[in-house]
């Protein structure tokens, strides 16, 4: 699955987008692009936890 997340702009904001969604599911494989402001999460979750956890974290996430 994929998200959308526009104010994603440095590796800090990777940082705490990844451990926000660690937070909820451990087991996925986090990939962030900051070119793209994607952010890939591959495991057998919920994409609407998924997007819940990034934007607890602060930030604006879109399904992409
Ligand atoms: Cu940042």
């Amino acid at each position: 699955m994929k998200f959308n997340v526009t104010d994603m702009t440095c590796g800090h904001c990777v940082k705490s987008i990844t451990e926000a969604i660690h937070a909820v599911a451990p087991d996925a494989l986090v990939l962030c692009d900051l070119s793209t402001k994607l952010v890939q999460v591959d495991g057998e979750y919920l994409p609407q936890d998924i997007e819940n956890a990034i934007k607890d974290a602060g930030f604006h996430s879109q399904a992409s």
